[in-house]
This record gives C-alpha cells, sequence and structure tokens, in this order.
C-alpha cells in the first residue's frame, strides 16, 4: 500500500487581509519579520526589489517608496498603508487578538 502523504501542520496564522511589503536589504522589515515570527503569525508579502508591479502600486497608492509597508484590505472594501516598523507591529499585535 503507497504511504500517504499529509500537509505539514502548521501552528501559525495566517492574517489574510494583510501583505508586508519589504525588501530583503532593509533593516526595518527584518524587525517587523522577526516580530511576526514571534507572534507565530504569517502574511503575504511583497518583495519591491524584485516585484516592479509591486513597487508601483506601494508608491502609488501608499504615496511614497518607503519599505516596510504594510498593505490592510478592511472589511468595508477600503484599504490602508501603514509605513513605520513599529507601528506595523503594533498593529499586528492587535489583530491577533
Ligand atoms: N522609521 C521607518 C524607517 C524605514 C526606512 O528607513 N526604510 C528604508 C529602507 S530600510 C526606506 O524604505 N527608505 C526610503 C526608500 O527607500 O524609499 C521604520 O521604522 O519603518
Amino acid at each position: 500500500m503507497p504511504a500517504r502523504t499529509e500537509p505539514t501542520p502548521s501552528s501559525a496564522s495566517n492574517i489574510k487581509n494583510l501583505t508586508l511589503y519589504h525588501r530583503p536589504s532593509c533593516g526595518f522589515c527584518v524587525r517587523v519579520y522577526r516580530a511576526l515570527q514571534s507572534m507565530n503569525i504569517n502574511i503575504a508579502d511583497v518583495n519591491v526589489s524584485k516585484d516592479q508591479y509591486g513597487r508601483d502600486k506601494l508608491i502609488r497608492e501608499g504615496g511614497k517608496s518607503q519599505v516596510p509597508a504594510l498593505h490592510i484590505e478592511h472589511s468595508n472594501g477600503k484599504t490602508e498603508w501603514l509605513y513605520e516598523s513599529l507601528d506595523i507591529i503594533h498593529y499586528v499585535k492587535q489583530q491577533q487578538g
């Protein structure tokens, strides 16, 4: 009988309405990732060094190219951009409940 492969269970929680825009070389982004890791939270991310569309969207919608930037999609359809690493960490902590 062939061995069944089960998906690896993950204890991390995903917050689906958030996306972190970042650059790998950015220390402030690393700060946010470390905080997410310590909270055991996964969120989608966009590397603006590689993703030109993401970079353009960040500037066009958020108003500046600074990273880390958190893109928030509210349940009413409105979107928001949060730019400071400490503000981002604080916001995610609040969402965690
Ligand atoms: N105070 C900000 C500093 C963020 C920052 O300086 N980010 C740099 C990259 S590490 C940046 O995006 N600079 C402006 C730019 O590249 O357009 C924070 O804590 O997030």
